[in-house]
């Protein structure tokens, strides 16, 4: 770096003696008039300019301390400079402002409620229920007797007009010809639901049939097969967009076709983006995101970034059974808005599912765990 203090009648000239000496890519530190019998101006410019050597005061100061004061006063920074300064300013004031509302949000916040308020609070908070949404339930509630009317309020988001049933229990309608997909992180128990999903179809006299998208884990169709196998109903394993089309058409007798995907980490842009791939077909397809409730609150509630970009119709909740907690259901449905189909209880196949309205599940999220 190149620093340069220069003396002109005025501020053009000393503009055009600092491009002279110090070439078109100078950047001026500071200008400034001075008066007197003979006025003059005085600019500082450099050039080949390092940012993080000026950003480290002390080590500016060891180079040029008289710069370093006169850059302080200066009434005029060029754009490089102010904007390291200005954003590590900014870094430091949201960084200040975090801490503060978090200080604000555990106690002083908090401490202005009302004792009958606060109770209720803390109960949500004692279920999982995420720190906004108690908070905004609270305001809404009032009193403990209104949670349960706020909560199931909350939850009886409305079916998609796509699939007016959502449910198999109730297919009751004219067109039963379905094609549910069911997707999820590794693990949530897509493969287990749908084998549960297709021993029910079958017990009330549908035709059924399975597709397993597997493109990544070859072990993982085994376990559908068996299911297939035992269950009694015909299987595809696919493992591109072409190959699930053709197998659509093979299947088109069936009422219901259901998909098994594999599932991945939902933060793996692929996965997310074969997905995607499917539904450019565009064909009329179902599709039910399972969770477990079982997973970590945080993860489940990180997974809404991931799968909100595809078309999801319904949530359904595994392994209930297992966990300690319900509130990530509450806090999942706030977050997708998308109705809850299902919720399974267990690994027996067939068998452990349930299908819930927003009352029986508000009963199941405030009854879960202790009081
Ligand atoms: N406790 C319990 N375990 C379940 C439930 N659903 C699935 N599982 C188990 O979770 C594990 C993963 O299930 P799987 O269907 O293979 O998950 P996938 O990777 O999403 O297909 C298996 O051991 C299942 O038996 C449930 O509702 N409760
Ligand atoms: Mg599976």
């Amino acid at each position: 770096m190149k620093i340069k203090t220069i003396r002109a009648k005025n501020f053009r000239e000393a503009l055009s003696l600092v491009k002279k000496e110090l070439g078109p890519d100078a950047v001026i530190l500071s200008s400034e008039d001075k008066k007197g019998m003979k006025p003059y101006v005085e600019v500082t410019a450099a050039v080949d300019y390092d940012i993080e050597e000026y950003s480290g005061k002390a080590q500016v100061a060891a180079v040029k301390p008289e710069i370093v004061e006169r850059k302080m006063e200066a009434r005029q920074h060029i754009a490089t400079e102010a904007c390291s300064s200005d954003l590590m300013v900014l870094q430091r004031d949201i960084k200040n402002l975090r801490e503060y509302i978090e200080a604000m949000k555990n106690s002083g916040f908090e401490l202005k409620m009302p004792e009958e308020r606060k109770n209720i609070y803390h109960f949500l908070r004692g279920k999982s229920i995420n720190d906004e949404f108690a908070l905004k339930l609270v305001e809404r509630a009032g009193a403990i007797e209104d949670i349960e009317t706020v909560m199931t309020d909350d939850l009886n988001i409305s079916r998609p007009v796509r699939s007016p049933f959502g449910q198999i229990k109730d297919a009751a309608a004219k067109d039963t010809r379905r094609i549910i997909m069911l997707i999820g992180p590794t693990g949530s128990g897509k493969t287990t639901t749908l084998a549960k999903l297709a021993s029910m179809a079958i017990k009330e006299g549908k035709k059924v049939s399975m597709i397993s998208i597997d493109t990544y884990k070859i072990g993982a169709a085994e376990q559908i097969r068996i299911y297939s196998r035992m269950i009694g109903i015909p299987l595809d394993i696919v493992a591109n967009r072409e190959s699930f089309r053709k197998s659509i058409g093979r299947f088109s007798d069936r009422d219901v076709i259901l998909v098994d995907t594999t599932g991945q980490n939902p933060r793996d842009a692929e996965y997310i983006s074969n997905l995607k791939n499917i539904y450019e077909m565009g064909m009329p397809i179902e599709t039910q995101l399972l969770l477990s409730a079982s997973s970590d609150c945080s993860f489940l509630m990180d997974t809404h970034k991931y799968y909100n970009s595809l078309p999801i119709d319904f949530m359904a909740f595994t392994k209930t059974d297992e966990a300690v907690k319900l509130g990530a259901i509450y806090n999942l449905c706030r977050l997708y808005q998308k109705p809850v189909a299902y919720i399974t209880t267990g690994q027996r196949v067939p068998g452990n599912i349930e299908f819930v309205d927003s009352k029986k599940l508000t009963n199941l999220i405030l009854r879960t765990g202790s009081a």
